[in-house]
């Protein structure tokens, strides 16, 4: 699998790298040696070992690596430095480089990320890379960030999400009614858990844990890594695989520390961004096997999904309601279906 295609145009050069720039070094600027040394911080909610850390880790080793130790990039995993929420604004500022977040509340500052909050759009991870490696797709969406001051670096795999409950197992669309579900800071999403009958509960990921077991909330919804870490299946022991969204993981950097780049600098950056992409890439699947493992030895009631047309159908106001506004990229999507 080729990895996702991160190089695209550059913009103007901005001020705020002023910022991260530690020292610039007398004579050339290219490649690994020479040019301006950087230091960088990348903001993460998941703990170590989760495949997203892995992939921050390892674009920062190889960021180095490329680079000849000039920039380094201190990952901080845990969400030390923030729920994401608070990552994205500081990153939007400037006071933090890079981030690695969901693409679900980046949705607030361009729109397109709603794309991900749509339901059962995907064959599979597969059709979903397809599409985040099409210039008229994902790179297009990625493009879409520049102008609310981010620059998007790349994508990483999200997994496939699904439900989860406190009291009793979902096994259709109508077992969710009237259920309290947290949900991420997105619209689509929102729209999408009312479709389906249910209270939409956004919050911060931190907060979902102590919610479900205070009974705020009857129920939230992740892939089985996110599940697992945080925990949460200790407070909400239902887990029903109806797999209806894949929300793009994204990494994104300030725009104008990004712009104040040279070229090669930028280069450096694209190229450790798609290898470390594409090895968090490799490392999904069995993490999901690991941790359903793991789940049913924890005594999880896991519910398998047969036939999902009913939940199509239960969903389909949300894509009715949303289908004009991403009319080229659902035509897209369809396109890339094999
Ligand atoms: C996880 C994402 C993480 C989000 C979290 C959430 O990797 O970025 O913060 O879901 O639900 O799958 O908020």
């Amino acid at each position: 699998m080729t990895p996702p295609k991160t190089r695209r145009r550059t913009g103007f050069v901005g001020l705020a790298a002023a910022l991260s720039l530690v020292l610039t070094a007398c004579g050339d600027d290219g490649g690994g040696s020479g040019g301006a040394e950087y230091s960088w911080r990348l903001a993460e909610v998941h703990p170590e070992n989760y495949p997203t850390t892995v992939g921050d880790q390892k674009f920062a080793e190889l960021v180095a690596e490329k680079s000849d130790g000039r920039i380094t990039i201190d990952v901080y995993p845990g969400a030390q430095l923030g729920e994401e929420s608070d990552a994205i604004e500081q990153v939007q500022l400037g006071s933090i480089e890079l981030t690695r977040v969901s693409s679900a509340p980046m949705t607030e500052f361009a729109s397109g990320m709603g794309l991900f909050g749509l339901p059962y759009i995907w064959d599979d991870a597969d059709h979903m890379w397809r599409f985040l490696k099409d210039e008229d797709g994902g790179e297009k969406l990625l493009d879409g960030l520049s102008d609310a001051g981010f620059h998007g670096v790349t994508y990483m795999d999200p997994g496939a999400r699904s439900f989860y409950t406190t009291d009793k197992a979902v096994r259709s669309p109508d077992d969710l009614k009237g259920l309290k579900i947290r949900v991420q800071e997105s619209q689509v999403i929102i729209d999408f858990i009312e479709a389906l009958g249910a209270s939409p509960t956004p919050m911060d990921y931190g907060e979902v844990y102590s919610s479900l077991q205070s009974g705020l909330i009857d129920g939230a919804e992740n892939n089985a890594p996110s599940y697992y870490s945080a925990s949460h299946f200790e407070v909400a022991k239902n887990f029903t695989l109806d797999e209806h969204m894949r929300v793009a993981e994204l990494l994104v950097m300030n725009r104008d520390i990004w712009d104040s780049l040279s070229a090669d600098d930028q280069a450096i950056i694209e190229d450790a961004a798609t290898e470390a992409a594409e090895f968090q890439r490799t490392t999904w699947d069995a993490q999901v096997d690991k941790d359903m493992a793991a789940l049913k030895k924890e005594g999880v009631t896991i519910t398998e999904i047969d036939d999902l047309e009913p939940w199509r159908a239960a969903a389909r106001p949300v894509i009715d309601k949303y289908g004009d506004e991403f009319a080229d990229y659902l035509a897209k999507i369809d396109e890339l279906r094999e």
